[in-house]
Order: C-alpha cells, then structure tokens, then sequence
C-alpha cells in the first residue's frame, strides 16, 4: 500500500501538538496530525477527574504566540481547572481551524524510517500506514498511563478508574465506599472531592508528598482589564525566565537572610500558592541547610491543620527535600484527613499485599471498597515514546538507543531517528516549565530547523552522537549540582515504573538557559547535526 507523503506527521492533539500543526500549515507545508483520542486536548482531554487543575497562572498557562487570541480569551480563573483548559484547547481549534489536519482515534503503535525515501512511515492501530518526511512527536510527558500490576487487582468486583483516563460520564461515588491509591498531584486534588462526595473514603499512600494549598479566586474585570494591558511585559518577562512564567525566586539566597526574614519570605511565597514556593530562595534546590528551612515551615503547615498527630506525622515526606519531587497543589487536602469518614492507610508501614473482589489487603487489615480510584501516575517522558518505538533507517529502535536512559540533543532529537522531534521530551525542561511555551519555544526550533533543511536541499538531519552525549551530559551535571537527585522515589528519575533505568530526565538548568542554547544552535547553523542530500 503506498501512503500519501506529508510533509510532517505530527503525533498528539494536545498544547504542543497543535501549535506544531498550526506553525506547519501556516508554512504551507502539508501536515497530518494524528491523535488517539477522539478531540482534541491531550494530557486535558484525558485527565478529567474532578478537582483537576493546572499549577500555573492561567493567563500564563496559555499560548502567547497569537496576540488576537491572547486577547479575546477570558480566563475565569486564577488556577484553571480541567473543563476551562480543555474549551480553551477546543477553541484554538476552532479558531485556527486545526481539526482538518487530524485524524482522531488513530493510536500510533509505531514508525520506522525508510532510507530509499527518507520519510517515517507511521503505523497505527486500525492497521493504517502513514507517510511523512518529519515526525514531531507531541506525545506527551505525562500520558503514558501507569497501571501497576497488584497482585489480585483484577479480581475486584466493583467500579475501577484512572485519574488519567477518566471517564467522560461523572461516576456517582453516594453511598460508595472509595479506596484512592496514590498520592501525587492527580491523588491529592482528587481526594477532597471523593471524600465530600463519597460515603466514605480510604487514601493509600505510600510516598506522601509535600502540597501548597492553591489560592484560588475568580478572576474580576478589573483583573481582566490590567492583565491585557500588562500581557506584553508579562510574556516578556517570561520569556527567558528559569520557569517559562514571569515569577523568579527572591535574588537574596536564604544562607544571606535574617532568620525573621526568611519566615515571611516563605510566608508571602505559600500565600502565592503553587509551584513557586520551591522558588522562594535562590539557594533552596541547591543547599540542603537552606531546604530545610523551607521544608520544616512546610512541615509546621501540615500538623497545623492535621488534627491527629500520627496521621499528621504520615504526611510528611521523610524521603526527599522539599521541591525535589513536583511540589503538589491542592484544595483542602490535608483538611481531609480530619473528616470522620476519611482514613489514611500508610502503606510503608502496612504494605498493601492483595485486592480481592471487595477489598484492599494490607499487611495490618482489610479495607471494605465499592470503587477503586487510581491515582498512580505515568511512565513520565519518555512512556508514550517508547510504546511506539520509533526504528531509525539502520534498524536501530528507541528501546535499545535509550536503553542506558534517555541520549538526545536538546531533549529534541535522537542520534539515528534522523528527521523525528521529541517535544517536551526527556533532556528538555518541560515538566519543570511552563509546557505552554515550552512548547512554542520548541515548536519554533523545529519549523526553524525544517525551513533551514528545505532550503539546502538536505532530506535528512539527525544529531551527532557525540553532540547528543554532550547535552546529555550537561544536563545530568546540571542536575547532579542540585537537590533533585536525593529524591530516589521520583517519577522525574523514572523510580516509579518497575525495570525503567534510573536517569534523571527533565532539564533543570531553565527554561531561559535551555531556550538560549536552542537559540544559539539555530544561530551558529545547527553544529553536531549530520545532514544529507540526495
Ligand atoms: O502521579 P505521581 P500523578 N501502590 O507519579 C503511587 C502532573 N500533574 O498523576 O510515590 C501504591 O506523582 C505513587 O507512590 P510512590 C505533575 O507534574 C499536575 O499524581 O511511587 N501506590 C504516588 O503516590 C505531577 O507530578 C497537576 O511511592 C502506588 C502516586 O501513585 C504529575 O502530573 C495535577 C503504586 C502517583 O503519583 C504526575 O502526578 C496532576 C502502587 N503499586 C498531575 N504505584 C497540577 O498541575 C504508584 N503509586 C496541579
């Protein structure tokens, strides 16, 4: 079967996937995007479970590179939650008239590049071959769901969901008895809601988490008015900014600050809410003393408002400083644990063993369940890549080039996977940034690098291995200059998925200091690419 030959395959429907079909067509190049869900949206078309909410600003977490759009979409929220994000997707669609160039519920399971024609032929699972010269991979850091395999799970007898593949129809949790098992950012923002709705309601952890309560508030007109007039300035601040929003940390590291200071430092920071008070102190990812103080203020907050002491005590991570895992975000989380009908399993202290028809088993008891909730997370950066797993013209596959963790240049291409881009990949900040611009910055490379191929007459562009190994390098050094490594149990060193190589992934250099080497690359003429002619 001969397949139609694009331009450019793009893989996902989500922030990153339709700004790049977006930026394709509007090149006049011919563009197919390819998504497994039924509309747009992705990681906000999936991740439905109610309290669901971005982290970040909303009128930060939205795309910039439209001044037209910017101000004709009106964010009703400070944080916003699931549904607004998910309309504001739907609306780019509509406005940039994008679902043309898709086909939805086509899953990719899998590509090779072909050398006589130098294209990725794309196979997906309705059996369907596709054709295209570029593959930009917008698959998602966070959707490659995890489903841990518990002995006995699928014995159990009543209703079972997945934060991250969360039903379109609101299941009805009255008279229920839920078991949630999980305790990251998706567990924490949905357990208040189970425990309000449900009859009763048991939280599994295992790791806790540290949580910043999340300050929302409607945005007023007057919000409105100043933040349109303010857009210029707040996108240029964010630009190059360590996070890709326009907030930075404090310029005084707090191993300079007066004890009374640094209390109201990281008072004022908490009010604000959110990711940014792992930002508080420039120091407080890097030196262990002053991470304490950020993490024993965290700490105090929580055994404020737990009212038992031992459920107070099992919530507070023992494993990792503060921010070394994603900081979470909630809405009376811990104010949860003090609800008659809530429980707090510790499964450190009693491991869960088994599920059976009507129950969670741990070592210590038995938990009567009705639903099931799991919370439990993703094979984070680099799952959706490798359930695909692209083979390069010489046979290579992802599987084995990535077998000693992750080897890309600019967390954007991979030595012998010529012509295919891995958006908000792994070596790249994504998950520690803002995704939204994040992925523009990348976005834009990509068409940069395209059109600069186009010109030349060049059919093929892959890294250098060597020039791959350097960036790779340089982000493990990075890395290993900070705190983040001390939190073994983290997703961002890929701890949570059985056999995965322990690699810390994401960039932690910034986003300003990753976009200026995308820039300087792209400047000095693409140095470490191997490019060919035909
Ligand atoms: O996933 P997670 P998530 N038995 O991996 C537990 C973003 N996000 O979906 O830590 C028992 O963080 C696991 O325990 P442990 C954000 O970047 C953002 O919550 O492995 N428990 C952990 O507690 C975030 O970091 C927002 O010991 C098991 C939990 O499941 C990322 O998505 C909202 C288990 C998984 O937590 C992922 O968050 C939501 C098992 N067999 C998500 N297996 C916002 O913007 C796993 N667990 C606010």
């Amino acid at each position: 079967m001969t397949a139609e030959t694009y331009d450019a395959i793009v893989i996902g429907a989500g922030f990153a996937g339709l700004y790049a079909v977006h930026r394709l067509a509007s090149a006049g190049r011919s563009v197919l995007g390819l998504e497994a869900a039924e509309e747009v949206g992705g990681t906000w078309y999936w991740n439905r479970y109610p309290g669901a909410r971005c982290d970040v600003e909303s009128v930060d977490y939205s795309y910039s590179f439209d001044d037209g759009l910017q101000n004709t979409w009106t964010w009703t929220e400070r944080f916003a939650a699931q549904p607004e994000i998910l309309a504001y997707l739907e609306h780019v669609a509509d406005r940039f008239d994008l679902r043309r160039h898709y086909s939805f519920c086509t899953e990719v399971v899998g590509a090779r590049f072909e050398s006589s024609s130098s294209t990725w032929l794309v196979r997906t699972a309705d059996g369907g071959q596709r054709r295209g010269r570029f593959l930009l991979c917008a698959t998602g850091c966070l959707s490659a769901v995890n489903r841990p395999d518990i002995a006995g799970a699928d014995d159990f007898d009543g209703e079972v969901y997945y934060t991250a593949n969360w039903p379109h129809d609101e299941p009805d949790f009255r008279g229920k008895r839920v078991g949630v098992i999980g305790t990251g950012s998706s567990g924490i923002q949905v357990v208040p809601i189970i425990a309000e709705r449900a009859e009763s309601l048991v939280v599994f952890q295992r790791s806790p988490n540290y949580s910043v309560p999340m300050p929302n508030r409607p945005w007023t007109e007057e919000d409105v008015r100043r933040i349109r007039a303010e857009y210029p300035e707040r996108r240029r601040k964010a630009a190059y900014a360590p996070a890709g929003t326009p907030h930075t940390s404090n310029a005084t590291p707090l191993a300079e600050t007066a004890p009374r200071e640094r209390w109201d430092a990281l008072t004022e920071r908490w009010t604000q809410g959110g990711v940014l008070f792992s930002k508080t102190f420039p120091d407080q990812l890097t030196d262990l003393a002053a991470n304490d103080v950020a993490r024993e203020f965290a700490e105090a907050k929580i055994r404020d408002v737990v009212d038992d002491p031992r459920v107070a005590e099992d919530l507070i991570p023992t494993d990792h400083p503060i921010g070394t895992k994603r900081i979470c975000t909630d809405t009376g989380y811990y104010e949860t644990f003090n609800r008659p009908d809530t429980t707090l399993v510790n499964l450190r202290r009693e491991p869960l063993t088994a599920i059976t028809a009507d129950a969670v088993h741990t070592s210590a008891a038995s938990y009567g369940c009705d639903v099931l909730v799991f919370a439990t997370g993703f094979d984070a950066m680099t799952g959706a890549l490798a359930r695909i797993d692209p083979v390069g013209p010489a046979g290579d596959r992802l599987a084995d080039l990535w077998a000693d963790g992750p080897l890309t240049f600019l967390g954007l291409m991979v030595p012998r996977l010529p012509n295919l881009f891995s958006l908000g990949g792994p070596g790249s900040p994504s998950v520690l940034a803002n995704m939204v611009l994040h992925a523009e910055v990348q976005v834009d490379w990509v068409l940069d690098l395209i059109e600069f191929v186009a010109a030349r007459g060049i059919v093929e562009v892959e890294p250098r291995r060597d020039a791959a190994g350097e960036w790779t390098d340089h982000v493990a050094a990075v890395a290993d200059n900070t705190l983040f490594p001390r939190a073994q149990s983290s997703w961002y060193l890929g701890a949570n998925i059985d056999g995965k190589k322990r690699v810390f992934m994401p960039y932690v250099g910034g986003f300003g200091v990753y976009r200026e080497h995308c820039d300087r690359t792209a400047e000095r003429g693409y140095p470490g690419m191997v490019f060919t002619t035909r």
